[in-house]
Parts: structure tokens; C-alpha cells; sequence
């Protein structure tokens, strides 16, 4: 079993592990002022919930809010910035984050060694690595943790069933740094305990979730409640017994509600059986067509979970329209931390560009909560890339505090993980900006998406997906490329308020980076800036293999500690040939359906 890391990503100057032992926030946050060696008195008012306050050489705070202050205490320390004034409290009760462990030991979309929790078909953890885990978590605000799967197979139903014991021992660990645990439950579950059918109208079913709830809530009080995809890519739903999804969501609700459970619902539903010749059905428009009409009718417990864009996490997509559609429902935005189509955290990608662009799409007040899938593993830095930690990091303050600056956190990020001399620091604060910019444009630019290997979702294959089931198609020819998903097309566009509409739905006004993604253009169509489309498609991808070049260089030129200097070093190596590789795939692709030659003469296969 692997001990703690010893470097322990944002946090390098809390040299000491956590000892077992520490039974509240406020323990906790005593032993990491001592260790750090700051004085600070600690007062908790319960009153104050996860809200906390630094005036003089005191923190103030809830139970969970002192510890809170001791960690911003300490990292403006280490950062030497000024602690914030006033009290303090965060935007949003839920900072989630859902883990796709699988009781295997493996990890869905995992790039960072095997599951923290889960080996051999049970729950199986190296408890030191634990406390530094709810240490880390704890220092950037997140309060749950959902451990398993949302594609829940067997044995990982167990977790609420006879693996209850060993969840709730889990469930002790974390508990002092403030993060309680969530479960993904397989909505078929009593169907193994011969309950004949998972209708969620009928009262066996009702039966056995209340029951098995009540158990559940016996064994840990504090869960957090249940995460649940449902009816879709193949898992079991309501739709199966002709019922609709709040129908489906309000019965297992019920079941939490007199714990104080919450009952977390993906909105991630689509045919991913649809035929490639079908023109007419819109994979982007299923989620809105499913819920909107369902606003308002959802229990106060049910949190809709909705993905950032109406996909699936590409690189780049408009702010899913469903997001505001359901202003009587509680909603959660799914972000996604695991660099599953943005370059495996291999490739250098920080999110927090893109989050500030969603949330400003979006308003902060749109949703009640947050939850991202984590890109946590057993490796020793727990992220694999090292600097995909800036992402866990800059979520959790984003979830705390969504109108902070992308930069401002990544900076924070950069400072407090390597203390860098000024000159360095602005180096990789600048690089880590820029990444995802220039992954979009070595990759899918101009709001192209599905251009991605189908397999493992690393690496170029714009044919992949373009005769398969999964409904996420460009239908590139030899005159054009993109769909129209204007009132003229699929009719997409008409899900957005009036405001969005008209931002996208002119070719001539619409943002370039998404032009594709709303418009079926001809490859000679002018762009703004005067270019062709087929001249802007090969001169982005040139341009994003040089710019990634230019990072490498960058990269080589910092005084990072090892071993992150060599790992970044290796990584880069890797996201260079991927970058090369995509560039000359993608442009050959196009030149080879256009037949137009590149204005400058470059090398096309
Ligand atoms: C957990 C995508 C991923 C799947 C993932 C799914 C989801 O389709 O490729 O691995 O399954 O999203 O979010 O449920």
C-alpha cells in the first residue's frame, strides 16, 4: 500500500502528515497552524456554519469555517498576500467532487495511476493518504466527496448494502476536514434483492429504498445523499416503466429526505444509439428536450446535475441551454477536472479560462451548487500531470468564490506550489493560461468538436466518430464542414434566450471559436479577419503546434523541483508529438476533402 506523498501539491510548506486522531475542523486546524508555525487563536461559533473571519491574530468560524480560515490563513502566508476582510462564506453549499472509481481499482477517464479507494473488488485505501487527500480538499473548500462510479457495476453497489461498515470507517476520516462522502447508486439496484421491477411508482420499490436508506443514514448520518445517472449510455431509468425523470428522481428524494440527504441527478441524457444517417435528431439538443418541460415539478432535496456544455466536455462548446431553462429547480453545473478530451493530463490544459467564460455565460446565481469529476489517482502526486493539480486547486476556489479571476488563481496555484523568482512565476502562470487556447487550436478550433480518437479519447481520428452511434457528427465534404443548428437547421439554437440567439446564430457575428459548432459553412466562406474558412483550418493548426513548441521551451527555461521538472519535461515530450500529429492529421484530412492548397506553402500529406 503506498504511504502519503511526501510532497503535498499546493500545500509544500506542511512538511508533517496529519496523525490519526484528530476528531473535528477545529483539531485539524490547530495541528496545521502549529506545524506551520502561526499563531492564531481559534473561536468557533456554530452559528457561522462553513462561513469564517481572520481579524487580529484570531480566526473566527463555524465548525468546518475555522478550519477553512486556517487554510487561507496559511496560504496567504506562504503566498505573501493579505488575508481577505469580513467574513467570509462560499457561493454554493455542494462543492462536489464525483470520482469514476470502479471497484476494480480503475479508474473511468482516470490519468493518474489506479483508484485512492477501491482495489480487488473492494474498498481498499491507505488511510495516511486519506488524511492528506481530505487535507487537500479541506484547504480549497470542497465538502463532498462522491467515491464511486456513476456507471455503477457490480460490486460497487455493495458500498450501500453490506459494505456499510467500511464506507462509514471512510466516511470517520474525512469527516474532521469537513468533506462528507456521496455514493452513486444504480437506479435498478433492488432488482438484485428480488424486488421484481425498478419502477419508481411502484411501492415494493419505494419500499426497499426507504428501508435501505434508512440503514444507510444509521451507519453514517452525514452523507451527503445519492449521485444517479439514469437512462443513460445504457444504465438503467424511469424511462424503461414509462415514467419520467422526475418521477424517478422524487422517489429516491423521498428516501433521503428524512435524513437530510440530497438526491443528485444527471441531466447527461441522450440516444447514444442514434443512426449516422439520421439528419434530424441533435445529440446537443436531448438533455433540454428531456427536462425543461420538468421545471418545478423536482422535491426541494433533488439537485438536476448539468454538464458545463450541451456534449460532452469537449475543448470547446457553448454553455448548455439547459443550464437556463429550469429557473425552478436546484441545479448543479458539472464541470470536468479528468482531461479526458483535452489531452489526458499528458498535455498541458488549465481550465480556469474556460470556467470564468462559462460562469460569465452563465451568471453564478444560475445554479445552487457545483460538482467536477476528479482527476484524482494513486499516483504519488495524485494528479499525474503536475500541473493538472491547478485544476483541483482553482475548482475548489471557484467553487468557493465563482467571480474570481482565472488568473489570480492560477497564479495563487503557481506561487504557493513552487515558489518560483518572479520572472519564472510569471513564465508558467502565463503558460498554464495560454494551454488551453493552444491545445484548441493544435486540436478542434473553430468550435469543430468530435475530432478526437473514439477509443481512448487521446489523439486525433476526425472519421471516428463520424459513422458511429454516439450522435456527434461534423459531416465534413468536399464543399463545406459543421451543422447548421440555427432556426434553419436542427433548430438547436432556438433553445437559448433571445440574447444567445443572436449572438450566435449570424456566421458574420457569431465568436469564431464556435462558429462550427452553430454553422455548415463552404470551405471558401470568408471569416471575419478576411481568411478562408479552409486557410484559418490548416493556419490554426500550425499555429497551435508552434505555440505548443514555444511552451516546451518555456517549460525547459523554469527551476521547477524535482521531480516535477523531469515529469513535466517527459509529458511535454509526449504533448509535442501529439500536437504534431493532430496538426498534420487534421490538415491533411481537410486538403485531402477541399482539394484547397495552403496559402503559405506548408508541409500537407
Ligand atoms: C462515466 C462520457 C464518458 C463516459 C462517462 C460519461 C458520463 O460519455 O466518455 O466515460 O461515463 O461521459 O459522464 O456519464
Amino acid at each position: 500500500m503506498d504511504t502519503a506523498a511526501k510532497r503535498l501539491a499546493w500545500l509544500p510548506f506542511l512538511a508533517r502528515e496529519i496523525p490519526a486522531g484528530l476528531a473535528t475542523p477545529a483539531d485539524v486546524a490547530r495541528f496545521e497552524l502549529e506545524q506551520a508555525g502561526a499563531k492564531a487563536s481559534l473561536t468557533v461559533d456554530p452559528a457561522m456554519g462553513e462561513g469564517w473571519e481572520i481579524s487580529g491574530d484570531g480566526i473566527t468560524g463555524g465548525e468546518t469555517g475555522v478550519l477553512y480560515g486556517a487554510y487561507r490563513l496559511l496560504m496567504a502566508r506562504a503566498a505573501g498576500e493579505a488575508v481577505p476582510t469580513g467574513v467570509q462564506r462560499p457561493r454554493y453549499p455542494l462543492r462536489m467532487i464525483n470520482c469514476w472509481d470502479n471497484a476494480e481499482g480503475d479508474i473511468e477517464r482516470g490519468y493518474s495511476g489506479r483508484s485512492l479507494f477501491f482495489e480487488g473488488g473492494r474498498l481498499s485505501y491507505d488511510p495516511a493518504r486519506m488524511r492528506q487527500l481530505g487535507r487537500m480538499l479541506s484547504s480549497v473548500g470542497v465538502n463532498v466527496l462522491c467515491i464511486n462510479n456513476v456507471n455503477v457495476r457490480d460490486p460497487a453497489h455493495r458500498l450501500i448494502e453490506d459494505w456499510l461498515p467500511e464506507l462509514a470507517a471512510l466516511a470517520n476520516i474525512f469527516r474532521p476536514f469537513g468533506v462528507r462522502l456521496m455514493v452513486s447508486i444504480d437506479y435498478a439496484q433492488p432488482m438484485r434483492h428480488g424486488v421484481p421491477t425498478a419502477d419508481p411508482l411502484d411501492p415494493q420499490v419505494q419500499d426497499w429504498w426507504t428501508r435501505q436508506t434508512a440503514k444507510v443514514y444509521e451507519a453514517i448520518p452525514d452523507l451527503a445523499g445519492y449521485l444517479v445517472k439514469a437512462d443513460s449510455e445504457h444504465r438503467p431509468g424511469p424511462f424503461t416503466y414509462g415514467r419520467n425523470h422526475a418521477e424517478g428522481a422524487n422517489m429516491l428524494a423521498r428516501a433521503l429526505a428524512p435524513h437530510g440527504g440530497v438526491l443528485v441527478w444527471r441531466c447527461f441524457v441522450y440516444n447514444c444509439q442514434q443512426d449516422w444517417r439520421d439528419r434530424v435528431t441533435d445529440r446537443p439538443m436531448a438533455a433540454y428536450q428531456h427536462y425543461s418541460p420538468l421545471d418545478g415539478q423536482f422535491d426541494d432535496n433533488v439537485i438536476l446535475q448539468v454538464k458545463n456544455g450541451p456534449f460532452d466536455f469537449q475543448v470547446r462548446e457553448p454553455l448548455s441551454p439547459l443550464l437556463l431553462a429550469m429557473p425552478k429547480t436546484r441545479l448543479a453545473i458539472e464541470l470536468q477536472l479528468a482531461q479526458e478530451y483535452t489531452g489526458h493530463q499528458i498535455d498541458v490544459y488549465a481550465m480556469p479560462p474556460m470556467w470564468r467564460e462559462v460562469f460569465d455565460d452563465m451568471g453564478a446565481d444560475t445554479v445552487q451548487a457545483i460538482a467536477a469529476v476528479s482527476n484524482l489517482g494513486r499516483d504519488e502526486n495524485y494528479t499525474g500531470h503536475p500541473f493538472a493539480a491547478a485544476n483541483l486547486f482553482s475548482y475548489g476556489l471557484f467553487a468557493w468564490n465563482p467571480d474570481l479571476s482565472a488568473e489570480a488563481v492560477i497564479r495563487l496555484w503557481c506561487r504557493l506550489t513552487y515558489a518560483l523568482p518572479a520572472d519564472q512565476e510569471e513564465a508558467l502562470c502565463r503558460l498554464l493560461m495560454e494551454s488551453r487556447s493552444v491545445y484548441e487550436q493544435y486540436t478542434s478550433p473553430l468550435g469543430l468538436c468530435w475530432m478526437v480518437n473514439k477509443m481512448g479519447h487521446y489523439g486525433v481520428g476526425p472519421d471516428d466518430y463520424e459513422f458511429a452511434a454516439w450522435g456527434t457528427y461534423h459531416r465534413a465534404d468536399r464543399d463545406a464542414v459543421g451543422i447548421d443548428r440555427t432556426a434553419s437547421g436542427t433548430g438547436y439554437l432556438l433553445q437559448y434566450p433571445p440574447a444567445l440567439q443572436a449572438r450566435y446564430a449570424d456566421p458574420a457575428t457569431c465568436p469564431d471559436n464556435l462558429l462550427l459548432f452553430f454553422h455548415r459553412l463552404r470551405y471558401d466562406h470568408v471569416m471575419a479577419d478576411g481568411r478562408a474558412l479552409i486557410q484559418r483550418i490548416y493556419d490554426d493548426h500550425f499555429e497551435g503546434y508552434e505555440r505548443a513548441e514555444a511552451m516546451a521551451k518555456t517549460l525547459a527555461g523554469l527551476s521547477l523541483p524535482s521531480p516535477d521538472r523531469e515529469e513535466a519535461a517527459r509529458r511535454m515530450d509526449m504533448q509535442l508529438r501529439n500536437a504534431r500529429e493532430w496538426c498534420d492529421v487534421i490538415n491533411t484530412f481537410f486538403h485531402r476533402f477541399s482539394g484547397a492548397d495552403d496559402a503559405q506553402g506548408r508541409t500537407i500529406y
